[in-house]
Protein backbone atom coordinates (compact mmCIF):
# COMPACT_ATOMS: atom_id res chain seq x y z
CA UNK A 1 0.00 0.00 0.00
CA UNK A 2 2.56 2.06 0.96
CA UNK A 3 4.68 1.29 -2.15
CA UNK A 4 1.90 2.35 -4.56
CA UNK A 5 1.57 5.42 -2.53
CA UNK A 6 5.28 5.91 -3.51
CA UNK A 7 5.08 5.01 -6.83
CA UNK A 8 1.97 7.18 -8.07
CA UNK A 9 4.08 10.44 -6.10
CA UNK A 10 6.91 9.49 -7.81
CA UNK A 11 5.19 10.22 -11.46
CA UNK A 12 4.18 13.33 -10.00
CA UNK A 13 5.58 16.75 -11.95
CA UNK A 14 5.85 18.19 -9.01
CA UNK A 15 8.14 15.89 -7.47
CA UNK A 16 10.14 15.20 -10.38
CA UNK A 17 10.83 19.30 -11.06
CA UNK A 18 11.50 19.19 -6.91
CA UNK A 19 14.21 16.13 -7.21
CA UNK A 20 15.50 17.64 -10.14
CA UNK A 21 16.28 20.96 -8.63
CA UNK A 22 17.50 19.06 -5.43
CA UNK A 23 19.65 16.71 -7.83
CA UNK A 24 18.65 13.72 -6.28
CA UNK A 25 16.41 10.66 -7.71
CA UNK A 26 13.05 10.98 -7.37
CA UNK A 27 12.85 7.46 -5.20
CA UNK A 28 15.65 9.50 -3.03
CA UNK A 29 13.42 12.78 -2.36
CA UNK A 30 10.72 10.66 -1.65
CA UNK A 31 12.72 8.71 0.89
CA UNK A 32 14.08 11.75 2.21
CA UNK A 33 10.23 13.28 2.43
CA UNK A 34 9.12 9.51 4.17
CA UNK A 35 11.91 9.60 6.66
CA UNK A 36 11.71 13.50 7.72
CA UNK A 37 7.65 12.83 8.35
CA UNK A 38 8.80 9.66 10.52
CA UNK A 39 11.24 11.67 12.26
CA UNK A 40 8.74 14.26 12.95
CA UNK A 41 6.34 11.59 14.06
CA UNK A 42 3.52 12.11 11.64
CA UNK A 43 0.73 9.04 10.81
CA UNK A 44 1.84 6.72 7.82
CA UNK A 45 0.54 9.03 4.45
CA UNK A 46 1.95 12.03 5.88
CA UNK A 47 5.01 12.00 3.70
CA UNK A 48 2.67 12.79 0.70
CA UNK A 49 1.95 16.04 2.54
CA UNK A 50 5.69 16.39 3.33
CA UNK A 51 6.61 15.83 -0.01
CA UNK A 52 3.92 18.80 -1.38
CA UNK A 53 5.56 20.97 0.96
CA UNK A 54 8.73 20.55 -0.30
CA UNK A 55 7.83 20.56 -3.46
CA UNK A 56 5.54 23.13 -4.25
CA UNK A 57 5.08 25.80 -1.62
CA UNK A 58 6.85 28.99 -1.97
CA UNK A 59 10.08 29.18 0.54
CA UNK A 60 9.77 31.34 3.72
CA UNK A 61 12.05 34.08 3.78
CA UNK A 62 14.76 33.34 6.78
CA UNK A 63 16.39 36.02 8.45
CA UNK A 64 19.60 34.87 10.87
CA UNK A 65 21.25 36.91 12.95
CA UNK A 66 24.26 36.04 15.08
CA UNK A 67 25.45 37.48 18.12
CA UNK A 68 27.48 35.76 20.80
CA UNK A 69 28.85 32.81 19.51
CA UNK A 70 31.79 31.01 17.61
CA UNK A 71 29.84 30.41 14.40
CA UNK A 72 29.40 26.27 14.72
CA UNK A 73 26.17 25.92 14.34
CA UNK A 74 25.89 27.58 10.70
CA UNK A 75 29.03 25.90 10.32
CA UNK A 76 27.36 22.55 11.20
CA UNK A 77 24.21 23.11 8.74
CA UNK A 78 27.23 23.67 5.98
CA UNK A 79 30.14 21.15 6.27
CA UNK A 80 28.61 17.90 5.48
CA UNK A 81 30.63 15.39 4.31
CA UNK A 82 28.15 15.04 1.41
CA UNK A 83 26.42 18.35 -0.07
CA UNK A 84 22.68 16.81 0.41
CA UNK A 85 21.98 18.26 3.90
CA UNK A 86 22.85 21.57 3.28
CA UNK A 87 21.35 21.45 -0.08
CA UNK A 88 18.31 21.01 1.22
CA UNK A 89 18.77 23.32 4.00
CA UNK A 90 19.14 25.99 1.20
CA UNK A 91 16.24 24.62 -0.64
CA UNK A 92 13.83 24.83 1.96
CA UNK A 93 14.15 28.50 2.84
CA UNK A 94 14.79 31.40 1.19
CA UNK A 95 18.06 32.81 3.29
CA UNK A 96 17.47 36.88 3.17
CA UNK A 97 20.14 37.67 5.74
CA UNK A 98 22.63 36.33 6.93
CA UNK A 99 25.84 37.45 8.13
CA UNK A 100 28.61 34.97 7.39
CA UNK A 101 27.19 33.87 4.26
CA UNK A 102 26.44 37.03 2.59
CA UNK A 103 29.34 38.50 0.45
CA UNK A 104 27.62 41.76 1.31
CA UNK A 105 28.68 44.18 4.15
CA UNK A 106 27.41 47.19 5.71
CA UNK A 107 24.80 49.47 4.82
CA UNK A 108 24.11 47.47 1.88
CA UNK A 109 23.46 44.31 3.80
CA UNK A 110 21.22 46.34 6.63
CA UNK A 111 18.87 47.60 3.28
CA UNK A 112 18.86 44.09 1.96
CA UNK A 113 17.44 43.02 5.89
CA UNK A 114 14.88 46.16 6.47
CA UNK A 115 13.87 44.84 2.51
CA UNK A 116 13.35 41.09 3.26
CA UNK A 117 11.62 42.05 6.94
CA UNK A 118 8.96 44.55 5.22
CA UNK A 119 8.32 42.27 1.59
CA UNK A 120 7.79 39.37 4.38
CA UNK A 121 6.19 41.32 7.23
CA UNK A 122 4.20 38.47 9.88
CA UNK A 123 5.64 35.56 7.58
CA UNK A 124 9.59 34.86 7.78
CA UNK A 125 11.22 32.65 10.12
CA UNK A 126 13.77 34.51 12.51
CA UNK A 127 16.36 32.61 13.42
CA UNK A 128 18.75 33.68 15.96
CA UNK A 129 22.76 32.04 16.91
CA UNK A 130 24.13 32.59 19.92
CA UNK A 131 23.73 34.22 22.83
CA UNK A 132 22.38 38.21 23.67
CA UNK A 133 24.16 40.04 26.20
CA UNK A 134 21.98 41.81 28.64
CA UNK A 135 25.19 43.46 31.53
CA UNK A 136 25.73 47.18 31.14
CA UNK A 137 22.89 47.83 28.50
CA UNK A 138 23.66 45.04 26.01
CA UNK A 139 27.24 46.99 25.16
CA UNK A 140 29.05 43.39 24.51
CA UNK A 141 27.65 42.53 21.31
CA UNK A 142 26.36 45.66 18.41
CA UNK A 143 26.03 45.38 15.01
CA UNK A 144 25.43 48.34 12.88
CA UNK A 145 25.81 50.53 16.20
CA UNK A 146 22.53 48.90 17.59
CA UNK A 147 22.53 46.31 20.85
CA UNK A 148 22.05 42.51 19.85
CA UNK A 149 18.73 43.38 22.63
CA UNK A 150 17.67 45.86 20.45
CA UNK A 151 18.49 43.72 16.99
CA UNK A 152 16.16 40.41 18.48
CA UNK A 153 13.31 43.04 19.26
CA UNK A 154 13.05 44.35 16.02
CA UNK A 155 13.61 41.39 14.22
CA UNK A 156 11.20 39.63 16.50
CA UNK A 157 8.06 41.81 16.09
CA UNK A 158 7.11 40.82 12.57
CA UNK A 159 7.98 37.59 12.67
CA UNK A 160 5.89 34.10 11.56
CA UNK A 161 8.02 32.19 14.40
CA UNK A 162 11.35 32.36 15.76
CA UNK A 163 13.71 29.94 16.16
CA UNK A 164 16.97 29.53 18.72
CA UNK A 165 19.56 27.53 17.43
CA UNK A 166 22.41 26.05 19.31
CA UNK A 167 22.71 26.53 23.13
CA UNK A 168 23.67 29.67 23.26
CA UNK A 169 20.54 31.17 21.76
CA UNK A 170 18.30 28.79 23.59
CA UNK A 171 19.83 29.37 27.17
CA UNK A 172 23.06 31.11 27.38
CA UNK A 173 25.19 28.28 26.46
CA UNK A 174 28.75 28.79 26.48
CA UNK A 175 28.99 32.68 27.10
CA UNK A 176 26.69 31.91 30.20
CA UNK A 177 29.43 29.98 32.23
CA UNK A 178 29.96 31.01 35.12
CA UNK A 179 30.55 33.83 36.43
CA UNK A 180 28.58 35.59 32.88
CA UNK A 181 30.89 38.31 32.45
CA UNK A 182 28.49 39.69 29.54
CA UNK A 183 25.47 38.80 31.23
CA UNK A 184 24.69 36.60 28.14
CA UNK A 185 21.01 34.66 28.14
CA UNK A 186 18.75 33.16 25.51
CA UNK A 187 16.61 34.81 23.03
CA UNK A 188 13.49 33.91 25.39
CA UNK A 189 14.81 35.91 27.95
CA UNK A 190 14.29 39.28 25.47
CA UNK A 191 11.24 38.69 24.26
CA UNK A 192 7.99 37.61 25.06
CA UNK A 193 7.10 35.77 21.73
CA UNK A 194 7.01 31.88 22.22
CA UNK A 195 10.44 30.86 20.65
CA UNK A 196 11.31 26.78 19.47
CA UNK A 197 14.85 26.26 20.97
CA UNK A 198 17.08 23.61 19.77
CA UNK A 199 20.22 23.53 21.49
CA UNK A 200 22.98 21.45 20.40
CA UNK A 201 26.65 23.09 20.56
CA UNK A 202 26.35 22.43 17.78
CA UNK A 203 22.84 21.62 16.91
CA UNK A 204 22.32 18.67 14.76
CA UNK A 205 21.67 20.10 11.52
CA UNK A 206 18.71 17.78 10.64
CA UNK A 207 17.00 19.14 13.62
CA UNK A 208 16.91 22.13 12.02
CA UNK A 209 15.61 20.86 8.97
CA UNK A 210 13.46 18.65 9.96
CA UNK A 211 11.70 21.88 12.54
CA UNK A 212 11.93 23.75 9.25
CA UNK A 213 9.95 21.46 7.26
CA UNK A 214 7.48 21.20 9.78
CA UNK A 215 6.86 25.02 9.66
CA UNK A 216 6.66 24.28 5.83
CA UNK A 217 3.87 21.67 5.32
CA UNK A 218 1.72 22.57 8.26
CA UNK A 219 2.18 26.53 9.22
CA UNK A 220 3.84 26.12 12.93
CA UNK A 221 6.39 24.83 14.62
CA UNK A 222 6.78 21.48 15.63
CA UNK A 223 5.30 20.80 19.45
CA UNK A 224 7.62 21.31 21.83
CA UNK A 225 8.80 20.59 25.72
CA UNK A 226 8.53 23.29 29.01
CA UNK A 227 12.35 24.30 27.22
CA UNK A 228 11.07 24.89 23.97
CA UNK A 229 12.88 22.13 22.37
CA UNK A 230 10.94 20.12 19.66
CA UNK A 231 9.97 16.82 21.27
CA UNK A 232 10.61 15.00 18.02
CA UNK A 233 14.29 15.59 18.65
CA UNK A 234 14.64 15.98 22.38
CA UNK A 235 12.29 13.52 24.31
CA UNK A 236 14.60 11.09 24.74
CA UNK A 237 18.10 10.72 27.00
CA UNK A 238 20.71 10.00 25.22
CA UNK A 239 21.59 7.47 27.97
CA UNK A 240 18.02 5.92 26.52
CA UNK A 241 19.55 5.17 22.99
CA UNK A 242 23.12 4.81 23.83
CA UNK A 243 25.32 1.97 21.98
CA UNK A 244 27.57 1.75 25.05
CA UNK A 245 24.17 1.27 27.38
CA UNK A 246 24.76 -2.17 27.71
CA UNK A 247 28.33 -2.09 29.53
CA UNK A 248 26.63 0.99 31.54
CA UNK A 249 23.91 -2.03 32.92
CA UNK A 250 26.33 -4.79 33.16
CA UNK A 251 28.67 -2.52 35.34
CA UNK A 252 31.62 -2.04 32.81
CA UNK A 253 33.16 1.17 32.89
CA UNK A 254 35.79 2.69 31.31
CA UNK A 255 37.97 4.64 34.22
CA UNK A 256 40.58 6.22 32.74
CA UNK A 257 40.85 7.80 28.90
CA UNK A 258 42.73 4.91 26.96
CA UNK A 259 42.51 2.31 29.67
CA UNK A 260 41.61 -0.86 28.85
CA UNK A 261 37.31 -0.36 29.47
CA UNK A 262 38.30 2.45 27.20
CA UNK A 263 39.49 0.69 24.40
CA UNK A 264 36.93 -2.24 24.11
CA UNK A 265 34.31 0.28 24.46
CA UNK A 266 33.00 0.51 27.83
CA UNK A 267 30.48 2.83 28.99
CA UNK A 268 32.08 6.36 29.71
CA UNK A 269 29.45 7.23 32.96
CA UNK A 270 32.44 7.40 35.26
CA UNK A 271 34.38 9.51 33.18
CA UNK A 272 32.08 12.10 33.08
CA UNK A 273 29.26 11.18 30.66
CA UNK A 274 26.21 13.52 30.63
CA UNK A 275 24.23 11.01 28.58
CA UNK A 276 21.76 10.42 31.62
CA UNK A 277 20.94 13.36 32.47
CA UNK A 278 20.59 14.98 28.91
CA UNK A 279 17.77 14.90 26.37
CA UNK A 280 18.87 14.81 22.97
CA UNK A 281 18.69 12.25 19.77
CA UNK A 282 22.45 12.38 19.14
CA UNK A 283 22.91 8.23 19.00
CA UNK A 284 19.52 8.23 16.80
CA UNK A 285 20.59 11.14 14.33
CA UNK A 286 24.24 11.17 14.46
CA UNK A 287 26.18 13.53 13.13
CA UNK A 288 27.54 14.71 9.76
CA UNK A 289 27.09 11.86 7.12
CA UNK A 290 29.93 10.23 7.64
CA UNK A 291 28.32 6.85 9.00
CA UNK A 292 28.22 4.75 12.28
CA UNK A 293 29.95 6.45 15.42
CA UNK A 294 29.97 9.93 14.56
CA UNK A 295 28.61 11.08 17.81
CA UNK A 296 30.71 12.08 20.84
CA UNK A 297 30.01 8.66 23.20
CA UNK A 298 30.97 6.57 19.94
CA UNK A 299 33.92 8.47 19.36
CA UNK A 300 35.25 7.67 22.98
CA UNK A 301 34.23 10.89 24.66
CA UNK A 302 31.38 11.30 27.21
CA UNK A 303 28.19 13.60 26.33
CA UNK A 304 28.65 16.94 28.22
CA UNK A 305 25.10 17.63 28.42
CA UNK A 306 25.92 20.35 25.32
CA UNK A 307 21.93 20.36 24.65
CA UNK A 308 21.21 20.40 28.59
CA UNK A 309 20.63 24.11 30.59
CA UNK A 310 22.41 23.24 33.83
CA UNK A 311 24.95 20.22 32.57
CA UNK A 312 26.20 21.97 29.88
CA UNK A 313 29.06 24.19 30.38
CA UNK A 314 27.85 24.22 34.19
CA UNK A 315 28.60 20.81 35.52
CA UNK A 316 32.19 19.91 35.69
CA UNK A 317 33.25 17.23 32.93
CA UNK A 318 34.57 14.58 35.26
CA UNK A 319 31.60 14.55 37.49
CA UNK A 320 29.32 11.93 37.19
CA UNK A 321 25.82 12.46 36.10
CA UNK A 322 22.29 12.45 38.26
CA UNK A 323 20.71 9.19 36.57
CA UNK A 324 16.65 9.31 35.69
CA UNK A 325 16.49 6.31 34.52
CA UNK A 326 18.25 3.67 37.15
CA UNK A 327 14.37 2.25 38.30
CA UNK A 328 11.52 2.25 35.40
CA UNK A 329 9.57 5.16 35.88
CA UNK A 330 6.05 5.08 37.56
CA UNK A 331 4.07 5.08 34.05
CA UNK A 332 4.94 5.07 30.85
CA UNK A 333 3.40 6.99 27.79
CA UNK A 334 1.04 5.23 25.50
CA UNK A 335 2.83 4.24 22.89
CA UNK A 336 -0.49 3.16 20.95
CA UNK A 337 -3.20 4.94 19.42
CA UNK A 338 -6.24 4.06 21.34
CA UNK A 339 -8.55 2.36 18.47
CA UNK A 340 -11.53 3.60 16.50
CA UNK A 341 -10.41 7.48 16.50
CA UNK A 342 -7.41 7.57 13.39
CA UNK A 343 -5.40 10.50 14.06
CA UNK A 344 -5.77 13.28 11.68
CA UNK A 345 -2.55 14.51 9.81
CA UNK A 346 -3.88 18.11 11.48
CA UNK A 347 -4.01 16.59 15.14
CA UNK A 348 -1.07 14.52 14.16
CA UNK A 349 0.73 17.55 13.24
CA UNK A 350 -0.14 18.96 16.65
CA UNK A 351 0.40 15.48 18.36
CA UNK A 352 3.70 14.56 16.97
CA UNK A 353 5.65 14.36 20.12
CA UNK A 354 6.52 10.51 20.80
CA UNK A 355 8.79 9.87 18.03
CA UNK A 356 12.11 8.37 19.69
CA UNK A 357 11.56 4.79 17.08
CA UNK A 358 10.91 6.96 14.42
CA UNK A 359 13.70 9.35 14.62
CA UNK A 360 16.00 6.28 14.48
CA UNK A 361 14.20 5.58 10.96
CA UNK A 362 14.84 8.66 9.40
CA UNK A 363 18.38 9.01 10.69
CA UNK A 364 19.28 5.44 8.56
CA UNK A 365 18.10 7.64 5.53
CA UNK A 366 19.20 10.65 6.63
CA UNK A 367 22.49 8.94 7.22
CA UNK A 368 22.51 7.64 3.57
CA UNK A 369 21.78 10.88 1.80
CA UNK A 370 24.16 12.02 -0.52
CA UNK A 371 25.72 8.47 -0.69
CA UNK A 372 25.79 7.64 -4.43
CA UNK A 373 23.70 5.11 -5.54
CA UNK A 374 26.95 3.26 -6.84
CA UNK A 375 28.64 3.01 -3.53
CA UNK A 376 25.07 1.88 -1.49
CA UNK A 377 24.96 -0.99 -4.51
CA UNK A 378 28.71 -1.53 -3.67
CA UNK A 379 27.77 -2.06 -0.48
CA UNK A 380 24.76 -4.29 -0.97
CA UNK A 381 26.78 -6.35 -3.10
CA UNK A 382 29.51 -6.63 -0.55
CA UNK A 383 26.87 -7.55 2.26
CA UNK A 384 25.45 -10.09 -0.13
CA UNK A 385 28.65 -11.67 -0.84
CA UNK A 386 29.64 -11.45 3.02
CA UNK A 387 26.03 -13.25 3.95
CA UNK A 388 26.58 -16.53 0.99
CA UNK A 389 28.56 -18.64 2.93
CA UNK A 390 26.77 -18.28 5.71
CA UNK A 391 23.45 -19.48 4.37
CA UNK A 392 25.63 -22.52 2.91
CA UNK A 393 26.06 -23.59 6.51
FE1 LIG B 1 29.00 27.76 18.51
FE2 LIG B 1 26.37 28.37 17.65
FE3 LIG B 1 27.99 26.32 20.26
FE4 LIG B 1 26.81 28.48 20.43
O1 LIG B 1 26.44 26.75 18.04
S1 LIG B 1 28.68 25.54 18.28
S2 LIG B 1 29.11 28.26 20.69
S3 LIG B 1 25.78 26.58 20.58
O2 LIG B 1 25.78 29.44 19.05
O3 LIG B 1 28.04 28.77 17.08
FE1 LIG C 1 26.23 5.80 27.02
FE2 LIG C 1 27.04 7.69 28.65
FE3 LIG C 1 24.88 6.24 29.25
FE4 LIG C 1 27.29 5.14 29.35
S1 LIG C 1 26.53 6.82 30.65
S2 LIG C 1 25.47 4.25 28.45
S3 LIG C 1 28.37 6.14 27.65
S4 LIG C 1 25.10 7.66 27.55
FE1 LIG D 1 25.97 17.25 22.97
FE2 LIG D 1 25.96 15.03 24.37
FE3 LIG D 1 24.90 15.08 22.01
S1 LIG D 1 27.61 16.52 24.26
S2 LIG D 1 26.18 16.52 20.92
S3 LIG D 1 24.18 16.19 23.77
S4 LIG D 1 26.05 13.42 22.90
Amino acid sequence: MQEQKLQSLEIHEHVIEAAKRLEMGRREFLQFCTAMAATLGLPAGAEAAVAEAVAVKKRPSVIWLHFQECTGCTESMLRAEHPTIEKLILDVISLDYHETLFAAAGHQIEAAKQAAMKANKGQYLLVVEGAIPTKDGGIYCKVGGKTAIDIVKECATDAAAIIAIGSCASWGGMPSTDPNPTGAVGVNKIIDKPVVTIPGCPPNPYNFLSTVVHFLTFGQLPPVDELGRPKFAYSRLVHENCERRAHFDAGRFAMEFGDEGHRKGYCLYKLGCKGPETYANCPTILFGDAGAGTWPVACGHPCIGCTEQGVGFQKPIHQTAKVMTYAPPASFPRIVEEQGKGASLGAAAVLAAVAGAAAGAGAMVAKNLGLSHAAEEAEKAKQSSEQKPAEKV
